[in-house]
């Protein structure tokens, strides 16, 4: 059965699921909030629903219920590859169900349809200053493709159980233009605007990593990367930006750009770009002509924390445990001849060794231990991909697939409008003065007249 139809059969199947749970238990309690998580971003308050990929804090995240190792082994491999096609793992996002090759080759040959980008996007790219950020570009690319959404020529025309067949048909688009446009702003940006076109004989992966000039090998990383990247629950703030921004049915392409907007934080996904610079200035600094040593690490740690720094690549808001995405990498790093004696990697191994030490000795961080971007950036330098200020754009790319799946899904079982309640700080102190605000007491301010 082809990826549409399977999905139309999971959203049939999960329709009546949804509907029992707000007529008949929608009043179920299951969770509190805190006057810290008011002021706090809103950390572990469960108010969001998916169901195409968890995050446990200790295990980490789970795609469709596998683990990452699980999900690499279940999927159809890419011809000649141990890594499945980024192809097979959309069919799986999407559904839940692993895909035959059969259904895999039929993904394979819409997304080169699909993946065909309007000239003028190209056009606004260019016409942008060269030094622009890529995140920019990338997320003014995802505007610049919005005039031709489906879903919004489409929206006067649709009703709560037909819209998310246009959102659908957008989220398809959107997957297999980005890559096409991240190598387009590569290739400007960073080679003379030399570009490449498509060959349309390469799954997503492999043609990627030719249209960015790079080497057999990477075809893997591509793919590795993508995957790895793509979905963390709903609740990390590109993920959860795009849900939002979509929930006021703005179409995939302004979503997204939103959402890539909010990957373009330090504090998210612009960390991989901040791992490289930190640890490029650590050698410069100090070993030039020596082998650095934990010592060095040591303190050039508290040197960053003691400027009132974060620590990037380090820490997380759900994780407790080393973020296995890092893990998967890492492994890639050390089964991969070249890349485990490179002295970037032997580097940041090391500082793997010594930070959560530090951070653990510091005392801030609820989580000591390294997440992706710790671990991403090495892999792309040893492979010649040396423009660190790009690496963000390959997170957008991977990550599209995730929030694609997921607002599709939105759109499917017809989550509402995304409007939580905020207070004032009155209101807090009076809670806090009463020990917790009475349930079903009126506001502040009515009661006092
Ligand atoms: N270095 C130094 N301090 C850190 C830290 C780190 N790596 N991680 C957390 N802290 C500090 C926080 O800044 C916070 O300090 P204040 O109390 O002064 O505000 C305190 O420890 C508690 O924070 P937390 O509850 O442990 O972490 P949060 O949920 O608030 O934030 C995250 C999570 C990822 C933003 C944070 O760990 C961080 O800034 N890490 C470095 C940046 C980074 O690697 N981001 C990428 C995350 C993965 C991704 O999204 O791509």
């Amino acid at each position: 059965m082809a990826l549409k139809e399977t999905l139309q059969r999971k959203i049939d199947e999960a329709r009546p699921r949804t509907k029992r749970l707000v007529e008949e238990f929608g009043k179920v309690v299951i969770d509190q909030v805190t006057i810290d998580q008011a002021i706090g971003g809103a950390r572990d308050v469960r108010c969001l629903v998916t169901d195409i990929s968890y995050l446990d804090p200790q295990e980490g995240i789970r795609f469709r219920g596998k683990t990452i190792p699980e999900t690499f082994a279940a999927l159809p491999k890419a011809p000649g590859s141990d890594y499945p096609t980024v192809e097979s793992f959309w069919f799986f996002l999407l559904t839940g169900e692993i895909p035959t090759q059969t259904q895999v080759d039929e993904v394979l040959k819409e997304w080169k349809v699909r993946q065909q980008v309007p000239q003028h996007v190209f056009d606004v790219l260019r016409a942008m200053p060269r030094d622009s950020h890529p995140m920019a570009m990338l997320s003014v690319a995802m505007l610049a493709l919005q005039k031709d959404s489906k879903f919004a020529h489409n929206y006067h025309k649709v009703n709560k159980t037909s819209a998310w067949e246009y959102v659908y048909e957008d989220a398809y688009d959107l997957v297999a233009r980005i890559p096409v446009i991240a190598a387009f702003i590569y290739n400007l940006k960073y080679r003379d605007d030399k570009q490449v076109a498509i060959d349309p004989s390469l799954d997503m992966g492999a043609n990627f990593a030719r249209m960015i000039g790079q080497t057999e090998q990477y075809k893997d990383v591509a793919r590795m990367y993508f995957v790895l990247h793509s979905d963390h629950e709903s609740g990390n703030v590109s993920a959860h930006t795009t849900h939002l921004v979509h929930s006021a049915l703005s179409d995939p392409y302004y979503s997204y750009s939103a959402g890539l907007n909010g990957l373009a934080g330090p504090l998210h996904g612009l960390a991989n770009q901040e791992v490289l610079d930190w640890t490029l200035k650590f050698q410069e600094k100090y070993c030039k002509d020596v082998e650095p040593t934990k010592e060095m690490i040591r303190l050039a740690l508290w040197e960053t924390l003691n400027a009132g720094q974060v620590v990037p690549g380090y820490g997380h808001a759900v994780l407790r445990k080393t973020d296995p995405r890092y893990m998967a990498q890492r492994e890639f790093c050390l089964k991969t001849p070249g890349l485990k004696d490179d002295p970037l990697f032997k580097l940041v191994s090391l500082i793997f060794e010594v930070a959560p030490g530090v951070l653990a000795e510091h005392g801030k961080a609820k989580n000591p231990w390294p997440n992706v971007d710790a671990q991403s950036g090495v892999i792309q330098w040893y492979y010649g991909v040396k423009e660190w200020d790009f690496y963000t754009v390959l997170f957008g790319v991977g990550r599209a697939l995730g929030v694609m799946a997921n607002i599709t899904w939105d759109r499917a079982l017809g989550y509402a409008l995304e409007r939580p309640k905020s207070v004032t700080t009155d209101m807090l102190e009076k809670w806090a003065h009463d020990g917790g605000r009475e349930l079903g007491a009126k506001p502040v301010a009515a009661a006092a007249k």
